[in-house]
C-alpha cells in the first residue's frame, strides 16, 4: 500500500465513521431524518435523535391533552441530540411562530436537570421580552403555565443569561405533507446551544428533560433523556474539514508527482 492508497483508505474510514452529518440550524429538519412523504413514519427521525411524537389534527374542539384546539395548537414532534460541545433541539408544531394562526404567543424551551420537576433553565426562542434569542437562562421565571396545568412553563419572563448565545431558526410558512395528516400546516424550530452554558449539570451521565409549549399550553411536548455518550452527532464544522483534508492529500499527491 503506497502513501496515496493509505491516505484514501483513511479518508474513507473517516467518512464511514461519520454516519451522521452535523446538524445545521436552518429550520429544515431533513438533517434530523425527518421526511415529508405524507406518512406517519415521516416523524421517525434518525437514530441519533431522542424523540417524542404526538401528531394530532382537527379543529378547535379537538382535545390535545392537556387542552383543546386541534392542529393550530398541536405540538407534534420533538427531537433532542448533542455533539461534544452543543445541545440540539428541533420540533414541529401546528402553531405559526409568528402567532398568526392562534390568539396565543409561541413559547420557549424549558429544561429540567435531573427530571425532578424543577425547570432549571430556559432557552429563549423569539428574543422578545428583553431576552436574547438563542440564549440559555438559569433560574428562569415564566410568564405563565397556560390554561390547563400548573407546571407547563410557557414563555420565558426573566432569568440569568449563561454561556455564549446559541442559534435558533424557525419557519413561519406552513408546510404540508409531513405525517399522516397531509393537508395540515406544520412549522419547525431548530435550536443549538452550548453545553457549557449548563455548567457541569449536562456532563455525561446527566438526566434531563426538554419541554416546549405555546402561551396557552393547549398541547405540550417533552423529551426525557440521559446524556449517555459524549457525542451523538459530529461537531459543527467537522465534516466541512474532511473534504479540505482530502484536498490537502490530493495536493500532496500532486506535489509528490511533479
Ligand atoms: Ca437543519
Ligand atoms: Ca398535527
Ligand atoms: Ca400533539
Ligand atoms: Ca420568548
Amino acid at each position: 500500500m503506497n502513501r496515496w492508497t493509505l491516505s484514501l483508505a483513511l479518508g474513507i474510514g473517516l467518512l464511514g465513521a461519520s454516519s451522521a452529518n452535523a446538524i445545521v440550524v436552518d429550520g429544515n429538519l431533513a438533517d434530523w431524518g425527518v421526511t415529508h412523504t405524507g406518512s406517519a413514519s415521516d416523524w421517525n427521525g434518525s437514530s441519533f435523535a431522542v424523540k417524542s411524537v404526538e401528531d394530532q389534527t382537527g379543529g378547535g374542539s379537538v382535545y390535545l391533552n392537556p387542552g383543546y384546539g386541534g392542529q393550530a395548537y398541536d405540538a407534534e414532534a420533538m427531537y433532542v441530540t448533542w455533539s461534544a460541545s452543543t445541545l440540539y433541539i428541533a420540533f414541529a408544531t401546528g402553531q405559526n411562530p409568528n402567532g398568526s394562526n392562534t390568539s396565543y404567543a409561541p413559547g420557549d424551551i424549558a429544561i429540567d436537570i435531573g427530571n425532578n420537576g424543577t425547570w432549571d433553565y430556559g432557552i429563549e426562542l423569539q428574543g422578545n421580552g428583553g431576552l436574547t434569542q438563542g440564549r440559555v437562562y438559569a433560574s428562569p421565571t415564566w410568564t405563565g403555565f397556560g390554561l390547563w396545568s400548573t407546571n407547563d412553563p410557557t414563555s420565558l419572563a426573566s432569568g440569568t443569561g449563561v454561556g455564549s448565545v446559541g442559534q435558533v431558526a424557525y419557519t413561519t410558512t406552513g408546510q404540508t405533507n409531513y405525517g399522516q395528516y397531509t393537508t395540515d400546516q406544520h412549522y419547525f424550530y431548530e435550536v443549538a446551544v452550548p453545553l457549557s452554558a449548563f455548567g457541569s449539570s449536562m456532563n455525561v451521565g446527566a438526566q434531563f428533560k426538554v419541554h416546549w409549549t405555546m402561551g396557552c399550553a393547549n398541547d405540550v411536548m417533552v423529551v426525557s433523556t440521559t446524556r449517555n455518550v459524549t457525542s451523538k452527532v459530529p461537531e459543527p464544522g467537522t465534516l466541512a474539514l474532511l473534504p479540505l483534508g482530502l484536498i490537502g492529500i490530493a495536493a500532496l499527491r500532486r506535489r509528490a508527482r511533479s
